[in-house]
């Protein structure tokens, strides 16, 4: 028994969410490694629609673990309010969910420093999520972060007042205003709500786990392109987004990675700011994202849309080790007469089909293959023989460009609107 990946091969929102929890029954386990708040994970099932940040999305199906690991950053705030919710709904979060003690803890003063980043940045800035993500990130690598552990010691506020007293100091520097007090009470409920969770070592359980037989299912968040090593640097999140960090964010050995299931949507999104080839900034782009609703499930923002890109998929196939494909969002394409593929790049006067060192729109053009749109509705389909010829032809042509079987098919958001092909 070992561990299986699921993780997005563009920039995020590929439907990671939606296909952890049509997953789910096949595993004992679901954990998060990576990111936090700045996730916006949404699930559909009868006729509801939920949002998740940090907690995992398998937290719906009964006596499934749900793990927090110790590569996530947390904020109190933020998963109290989602608990509340699940509560609400019926969901027993006490036996369901479990955080690992070596969890870093997102501070109010963390939001209040991303914001004063991004604001320093000026037209340069990241479009990040302001959810303190970058600044918690770099406090555990310079070694002053706060750890879900710290919350059950003695001496908790001492080391919150201190680590504050640090940022305050840097917001001194820049023309902030702020009402810290007002911040932290909610903080300080949420570690309450903290506190009353199971605390686990992640990696101890979770080997434990795969002794006694279990599987598991861990669960990205962002995407491939947005990894701080392989991504598009600097407009990036701060964490390894990639198969890799399973083995960092959880504890687990890369010898017990079994299959990754790579996501990806039939076209592409980006939000925030950054390099995107593909970017269709037109009334293709505006039809994508309205059809498709691609707006940030976190922040609301706009998402930019355009054309499947396969340099960038073959790279995120390549770092990740993906062994089978989940493709999204096809039923967004329903009403186009023609779809475009970008299978090359013009780089610097060169046709490359890798991914270089910079996209940038200076040196990196796109080439396109157009093909038929399969124009009918997909999403009454159940069934893998049912799917219209020209999707087929879709499907094989970017298997023959990916040389990784598509192995779900997504027609729409609900669980039900999943095909599994055989
Ligand atoms: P951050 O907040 O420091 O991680 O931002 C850095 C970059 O990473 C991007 N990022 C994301 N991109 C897509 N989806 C994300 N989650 C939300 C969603 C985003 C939202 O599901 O829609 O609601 O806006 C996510 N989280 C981070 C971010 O846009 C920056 O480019
Ligand atoms: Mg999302």
């Amino acid at each position: 028994m070992g561990v299986d990946v699921l993780l997005g091969l563009q920039w995020g929102d590929e439907g990671k969410g939606k296909i952890v929890d049509v997953l789910t029954p096949k595993y004992d386990i679901i954990a998060r490694f990576q990111g936090g708040p700045n996730a916006g994970h949404t699930l559909e099932f009868e006729g509801i629609k939920h949002v998740l940040h940090t907690i995992p999305s398998g937290i719906f199906h009964q006596g499934v673990k749900n793990i927090v690991g110790n590569g996530v950053v947390i904020d109190p705030v933020i998963l109290k309010e989602e608990i509340d919710k699940l509560v609400d709904r019926g969901v027993n979060v006490n036996e369901q969910l479990l955080i690992s003690r070596k969890a870093h803890l997102i501070l109010p003063t963390h939001k209040l420093l991303d914001k004063a980043s991004e604001i320093a940045k000026g037209k340069a800035k990241i479009g990040s999520t302001l959810k303190g993500i970058g600044p918690t990130y770099m406090d555990k690598t310079g070694r002053n972060g706060l750890r879900v552990g710290d919350v059950f010691g003695d001496n908790f506020r001492e080391m919150y007042t201190a680590l504050v007293e640090k940022h305050k100091n840097i917001l001194n520097n820049h023309n902030l205003e702020y009402d810290l007090a007002a911040l932290e009470a909610p903080f300080f409920e949420g570690i309450e709500t903290l506190k009353a969770l199971t605390p686990i070592d992640s990696e101890h359980y979770l080997n434990q786990a795969m002794k006694e037989g279990k599987n598991i299912l861990a669960e990205g968040a962002q995407g491939t392109l947005l990894d701080v090593d392989f991504g598009t640097y600097p407009f990036v999140t701060s964490s390894n987004t990639i198969t890799a960090g399973t083995c960092t964010g959880l504890g687990i050995a890369p010898t017990k990675i079994q299959n990754v299931i790579g996501i990806f949507k039939a076209y592409c999104t980006r939000v925030g700011s950054g390099p995107f080839p593909t970017e269709e900034d037109n009334e293709t782009g505006e039809k994508i994202r309205q059809i498709g609703h691609e707006f940030g499930a976190t922040t609301g923002r706009e998402r930019r849309c355009g054309w499947i890109d396969i340099p960038a998929l073959k790279y995120a196939i390549m770092i990740n080790g993906v062994t089978e494909l989940a493709m999204m969002k096809g039923d967004v394409l329903d009403t186009f007469e023609k779809i475009k593929v970008c299978t090359h790049y013009n780089y610097e006067g060169e046709k490359i089909d890798y991914f270089p060192y910079s996209i940038n729109e200076k040196e990196v053009t796109p080439i396109y293959e157009e093909l038929d749109g399969w124009q009918t509705d997909l999403t009454k389909l159940t069934d893998d023989d049912e799917l219209p010829q020209k999707l087929v032809d879709y499907i094989d042509y970017l298997e023959g460009l990916l040389e990784v079987p598509i192995s779900i098919v997504s027609v729409g958001p609900d669980r039900k609107q999943t095909i599994q092909r055989r």
